[in-house]
């Protein structure tokens, strides 16, 4: 029987060979891919993003165990295609307009996919017209901007108005070092989140 307490422990240790190797034999074995998923993969990153909060995990220990557990889900994919296993919501994330940092919405993109979301990353420099065609092409639940600088955060009001003026129906979160709540709410972004374990958290109750 496939020890998915097992497969956890390898995410949260970041080890990648162990964590493909009892996918692997899970799979052999028969385990649905639906539970391995939840009960290995998805068990690990929560308990990650529970450390990361708490600041007993720092990014590097985060984008390891973020690196376990994608190798892992090159295995798992195609079986949860075949097993029709929907993703819990799509997310389309990007920084906008202007600004390169990618660090920290990386590591967003990646807590939100170790949560089960599908994520479409535009990667940086995103104009507001960018996110409002793909939010429509891709059908987005949820559109994310990050922004690092002070002198970008007029991009995520410019974008907020033109997915608002596109009547994309999308929940709408910001976040980024120099972002509030505040901010958001001035913007009137549904969501905020000030690190990225708590971005899944805000995630998962705006799809709620
Ligand atoms: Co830049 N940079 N940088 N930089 N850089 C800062 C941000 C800065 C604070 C440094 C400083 O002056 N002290 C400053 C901004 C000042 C300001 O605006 N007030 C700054 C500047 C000025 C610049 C340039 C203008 C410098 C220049 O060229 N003169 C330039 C801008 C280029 C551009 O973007 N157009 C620039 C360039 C760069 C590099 C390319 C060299 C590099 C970026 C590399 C990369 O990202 N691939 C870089 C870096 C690395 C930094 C610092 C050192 C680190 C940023 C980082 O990655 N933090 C930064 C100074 C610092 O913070 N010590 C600095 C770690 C990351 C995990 O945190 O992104 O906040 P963060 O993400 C967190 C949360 O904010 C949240 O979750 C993440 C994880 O917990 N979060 C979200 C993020 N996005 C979210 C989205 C959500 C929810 C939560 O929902 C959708």
């Amino acid at each position: 029987m496939a020890d998915l307490k097992a497969l956890a422990d390898a995410v949260i240790k970041g080890d990648q060979n162990t964590a493909v190797e009892i996918t692997k034999a899970a799979l052999e074995e028969g385990t649905a891919a639906k539970s391995i998923l939840n009960d290995g993969l998805i068990a690990g990153m929560d308990v990650v993003g529970i450390r990361f909060k708490k600041n007993e995990f720092y990014i590097p220990e985060v984008l390891i165990s973020a690196q376990a557990m994608k190798m892992a889900m090159k295995v798992l994919e195609p079986e949860l295609t075949k097993a029709g296993v929907e993703p819990i919501g799509k997310f389309l994330i990007g920084t906008v307009q202007g600004d390169w940092h990618d660090i920290g919405k990386n590591l967003v993109a990646m807590m939100l996919k170790g949560a089960g979301f599908e994520v479409i990353d535009l990667g940086v420099d995103i104009s507001p017209e960018k996110f409002v065609e793909q939010a429509k092409s891709t059908g987005a639940h949820l559109v994310g901007m990050s922004t690092l600088l002070t002198t970008t955060m007029p991009g995520m009001e410019k974008t907020m108005k033109a997915l608002n003026d596109a009547e994309v129906s999308a929940k709408i979160m910001v976040g980024g070092a120099p972002v509030t709540q505040a901010y958001a709410d001035k913007i009137g972004a549904h969501g905020y989140a000030d690190d990225a374990a708590s971005a899944v958290d805000v995630a998962k109750s705006l799809i709620a």
